[in-house]
């Protein structure tokens, strides 16, 4: 295994990755530095957000007569755009589209790409870190065709997932199913360094992260879960972190420990396999964790990445972070007859 050195840049660590694996074409090494440059663009656009009451509302025209885009818009194209076109993608879906994205015609490749271009958006104003969310497969059909089945692969079956968070600073973390790697965007150079190699989930877990305030609705299997860490049973002591953004409730997680949870609940059918979707938020989100040591399952018990996809936009319950809680609920859900 190459070391990885802190301070190299991400496209030099996808170069190293695509070493590791003799009889690589350079396609999915070519997709992920593309993936860097969208990252790029959306970052310096989610930076200009605070500016949009200044330089003109979303929908209207600012004071250089542009059309200023909803942010999500924004994002949404720019990985589209820089996708269709790249020669690596030969389908994609995100989850800003009710149906498959095809690629431009003669730029057929290799790989799909499912996106959520900027989850979190609610906290979009507010200037709470979002993030954009990938997911790599190999196509399963033969070139000349490609559509909804190449997407609807299980997540054991993706090369490569990752995310780009839009926080303080702006962070890649991505794996390619060789240890997860973070990466700190330098804005002043405009280059992604390493800054988190070898990320592991750590196994003391100090937080638990769920919506609490629909603890109402909550079967009782997650009820007596989350009652159960407020315990400080053999000395351990949890504190309750929730921002309402996956990527960055995750990203927190994934570098001090915690436990997060989107369960099923009783309030509305919509919630019947709660809110996160399976193809752009659970299943590269469970790569990555299972990638640095942790876990990622449903509230009945099912391992995240083993879920064949039945449809683009399928929900899914998600229980995910650090190994030893996730054991710990399992226990709790496994034992219920909800
Ligand atoms: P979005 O993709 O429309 O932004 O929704 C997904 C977001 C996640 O980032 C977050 O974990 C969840 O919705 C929060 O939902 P809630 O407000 O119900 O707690
Ligand atoms: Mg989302």
């Amino acid at each position: 295994m190459l070391v990885k050195r802190k301070g190299i840049t991400v496209s030099r660590l996808i170069m190293d990755d695509q070493l590791l694996h003799p009889g690589a074409t350079g396609e999915l090494t070519g997709l992920l530095n593309d993936l860097v440059v969208a990252g790029k663009i959306i970052s310096a656009e989610v930076n200009m957000a605070g500016l949009a009451d200044i330089l003109g509302q979303s929908g209207k025209t600012n004071i250089q007569g542009e059309t200023v885009q909803k942010l999500d818009v924004f994002a949404n194209q720019t990985i589209k755009r820089r996708m269709e076109q790249c020669g690596y993608v030969c389908v994609m879906a995100s989850e800003e589209e009710d149906e498959v994205i095809p690629v431009l015609e003669g730029y057929e490749g290799e790989y799909t790409i499912a996106f959520d271009p900027l989850d979190g958006s609610s906290n979009i104003d507010v200037n709470v870190s979002i993030g954009t969310i990938f997911s790599i497969h190999k196509r399963v059909s033969e070139p000349g065709y490609a559509g909804e089945e190449d997407l609807l692969q299980k997540g054991t079956e993706q090369v490569a997932a990752g995310y780009i968070i839009y926080g303080s600073s702006t962070v890649m973390v991505y794996t390619t199913g060789s240890g997860v790697h973070g990466f700190t965007l330098d804005p002043s150079v405009g280059e992604f360094f390493l800054s988190h190699p070898n990320i592991t989930i750590p196994e003391i877990c100090p937080y638990y992260s769920v919506n609490e305030a629909y603890s109402e609705h909550w079967f009782d299997s997650t009820r007596n879960f989350i009652a159960h860490l407020k315990k400080e049973e053999d000395g351990r002591g949890y504190s309750l972190r929730y921002i309402g953004s996956l990527v960055a409730d995750f990203h927190r997680n994934l570098v001090k420990g915690g436990i997060f949870l989107y369960p099923r609940d009783k309030k509305s059918p919509e919630k019947s396999e709660g809110k996160l979707r399976l193809l752009y938020e659970a299943a590269p989100m469970a790569m990555i964790v299972e990638q640095a040591g942790g876990r990622a399952i449903t509230d009945d018990g099912r391992r995240i990445l083993d879920i064949k996809p039945t449809s683009l936009h399928q929900r899914v319950p998600l229980i995910i972070g650090s190994k030893k809680e996730v054991d710990l609920a399992e226990r709790f859900f496994s034992s219920s007859s909800e």
